[in-house]
């Protein structure tokens, strides 16, 4: 009950903050994406991780204010960055599964990138493979955002319960494979093996392979290798806030 009162009362006076946590192309070298994470900026506890509180707002009906918050923040940025650097870096942002089935969704995406004249394709939303269960109210709120320009990845490809032909039936546009699955995959030729499968699965279908959790050199050179499409870990960086992020822009060559 307090995290409640506490939530909404962070949601009324701007206490979330976004973090920006780079995608790089592996072809080109540039910037895939901007994945957009949120965090907690508590009076007196601190920054506070989205595992402390993106579950409770899910439970008590707070997740769609939030999204559109993290919506609003997010094309924000983005409005600077196009200012700064006459381009609008893509921008991934989170949903949670119950939020694909509220009627709200497109309409709320639509409305946001209207109020900041985005184009959709500077978004994409990830949505956690868990929550791809065969469910046509959910598989028509994707539809109709991918029929608007609006991108769909797959997060935490790996670990969730969806099917082959479930992922075969085209509502996506990119896979991210998991951490769980990356780190290890220089020492660990099943584990190479099973990456290499997971790309190869993604291409099949037509998707881009985004591997999560890359913290070395090594384990990037091998994701060349083996063809994958972008990578994300903390060996380019840390999530870092859009100050940040335009420094990084204009560092890179
Ligand atoms: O930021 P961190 O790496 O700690 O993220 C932890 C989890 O929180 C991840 O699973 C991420 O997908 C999720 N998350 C981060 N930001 C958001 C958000 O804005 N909405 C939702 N629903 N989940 C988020
Ligand atoms: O569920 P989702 O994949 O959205 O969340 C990714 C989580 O993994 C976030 O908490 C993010 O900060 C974290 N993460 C991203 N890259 C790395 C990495 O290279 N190493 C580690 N340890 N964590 C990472
Ligand atoms: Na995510
Ligand atoms: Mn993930």
């Amino acid at each position: 009950l307090r995290l409640d009162a506490e939530l909404r009362h962070a949601l009324a006076n701007d206490e979330l903050i976004c973090v920006y946590h780079p995608e790089i192309d592996l072809a080109g070298g540039g910037l895939y994406a901007l994945e957009a994470l949120v965090r907690w900026q508590h009076p007196s506890r601190g920054l506070l991780s989205p595992d402390d509180f993106v579950p409770h707002a899910e439970t008590v009906g707070l997740i769609g204010i939030l999204f559109e918050q993290v919506l609003d923040q997010v094309l924000t940025a983005q409005d600077k960055w196009e200012t700064e650097f006459g381009w609008r870096p893509t921008v991934a942002v989170n949903v949670s599964p119950r939020q694909l089935t509220d009627s709200r969704l497109v309409k709320v995406v639509l409305a946001a990138l209207e109020a900041h004249d985005a184009p959709a394709s500077a978004l994409i939303l990830e949505v956690t493979e868990t929550a791809l269960v065969d469910d046509s109210v959910m598989t028509g709120t994707l539809a109709e955002l991918r029929r608007h320009g609006v991108a769909v990845a797959v997060d935490d490809f790996g670990t969730g319960y969806s099917s082959v032909s479930r992922l075969a039936d085209r509502h996506w546009d990119a896979l991210k494979i998991d951490r769980s699955f990356v780190s290890g995959i220089t020492e660990d030729p099943a584990r190479e093996g099973v990456v290499h499968a997971m790309i190869a699965l993604a291409h099949a279908l037509q998707l881009r392979a985004i591997a999560e959790g890359v913290e070395d050199e090594p384990t990037l050179a091998k994701l060349r290798e083996l063809g994958c499409d972008a990578a994300q870990g903390y060996l380019y960086t840390r999530p870092v806030d859009a100050a940040e992020i335009s420094k990084m822009i204009i560092r890179s060559p």
